[in-house]
């Protein structure tokens, strides 16, 4: 056996590096960590029980909610049932956050999350997600103010994903560099797969859904042109790589270097995925291995939240690739 260092191992280890740490913060990414557990064992089952399709439902945002989406949701609500630590849940299947009010104490922090990224995957056997953020909330007790939860991206505490493919990784910064865990499913441990992980300045990869080519604005089609035109010496053209699940897509990036565009459409200009549980926990991560995320106008993590489930563009990679396309869309 190789030298192996658990998740917890590790989290212990970083927390020693800072005395003032009261292992508040450990123990939240552990119980994400039991959520991410307990999900991947549903998904590898799904097939097999009643847990695939639709419940029948719609959520917040119009879309159909499936069967895996609200017992994933229901999973990481579990994880943090008492919870002396995270007051509060946010995610993409409640309208409202959920305030946790069986705690001994109220705790200090608030938790968005996205439970299961990429349902449209569900049915096919292909990668989905979980995307994770956390803010330390300003004010103690309870209702939770809205304005405590309102908090750009720069102010994260810590932020990750869960990737349920061939293998389930873990990948989270608290602000020190981008670590990536693998759940070894014999020992059902996370363990250290790469440390401090750096995203190449540049890639050879683009990752969005080109259906929607005649919805975008003029800037956005002539980028999408400009990737596919060839050009040796600027390695052009680029490769298409698109799985429908963010938190995949993403990871691939993270790992080989491109760039992921779910740009503004003109009629949307909002674009469809969400700030605080999609857009800025994963730019905070892209920023921390050296990438970097944006709007296509501003950077992800400058943006100040309006509501809980405000919809933003997303390009995000390589720093070199989406500040070309930022190029691409400011003059169209
Ligand atoms: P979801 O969180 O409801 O699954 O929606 C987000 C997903 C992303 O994972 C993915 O990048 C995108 O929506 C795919 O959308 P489209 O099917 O429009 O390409
Ligand atoms: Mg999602």
């Amino acid at each position: 056996m190789h030298a192996a260092l658990t998740l917890t191992q590790f989290i212990l280890r970083e927390e020693a590096l800072h005395p003032q740490a009261t292992g508040e913060f450990s123990s939240i990414m552990l119980q994400i960590a039991l959520a991410g557990k307990c999900i991947a064992r549903d998904l590898s089952r799904s097939g097999l029980l009643d847990l695939i399709g639709s419940t029948g439902a719609r959520n917040v945002q119009g879309e159909e909610v499936q069967k895996l989406d609200e017992r994933a949701n229901q999973t990481f609500i579990a994880a943090f049932d008492s919870s002396n630590v995270v007051r509060t849940l946010i995610s993409e299947e409640m309208e409202k956050p959920l305030t946790i009010t069986t705690a001994k104490q109220p705790g200090k922090y608030a938790l968005f999350f996205d439970p299961l990224d990429g349902s449209s995957n569900i049915d096919v056997n292909a990668p989905l997600g979980s995307i994770f953020s956390i803010h330390r909330l300003a004010s103690s007790g309870e209702p939770v103010n809205e304005s405590d939860l309102l908090k750009t991206g720069a102010e994260q505490v810590a932020a990750g994903y869960l990737l349920y493919g061939p293998s389930v990784s873990l990948v989270y910064s608290c602000g020190s560099g981008v670590h990536q865990f693998i759940l070894d499913p014999g020992i059902g441990e996370f363990l250290l797969a790469a440390q401090h992980v750096r995203v190449p300045a540049r890639g050879s990869l683009y990752s969005v859904n080109e259906g929607n080519y005649h919805k975008w604005p003029s800037g956005t089609r002539r980028y999408l042109d400009f990737l596919k035109e060839p050009d040796a010496a600027s390695g052009r053209p680029y490769s298409s790589r698109y799985s429908g699940c963010l938190v995949a897509d993403v990871h691939r990036i993270l790992l080989k270097g491109g760039i992921f565009l779910y740009p503004a459409e003109t009629k949307k200009p909002e674009g469809k995925l969400r700030l605080m549980y999609e857009a800025a926990p994963l730019s905070f991560l892209l920023e921390q291995a050296g990438g970097r995320g944006s709007t296509g106008r501003e950077p992800i993590l400058r943006i100040q939240p309006k509501a809980l489930h405000q919809r933003v563009p997303l390009i995000i990679g390589s720093r070199e690739d989406v500040r070309q396309a930022e190029e691409f869309i400011q003059t169209a």
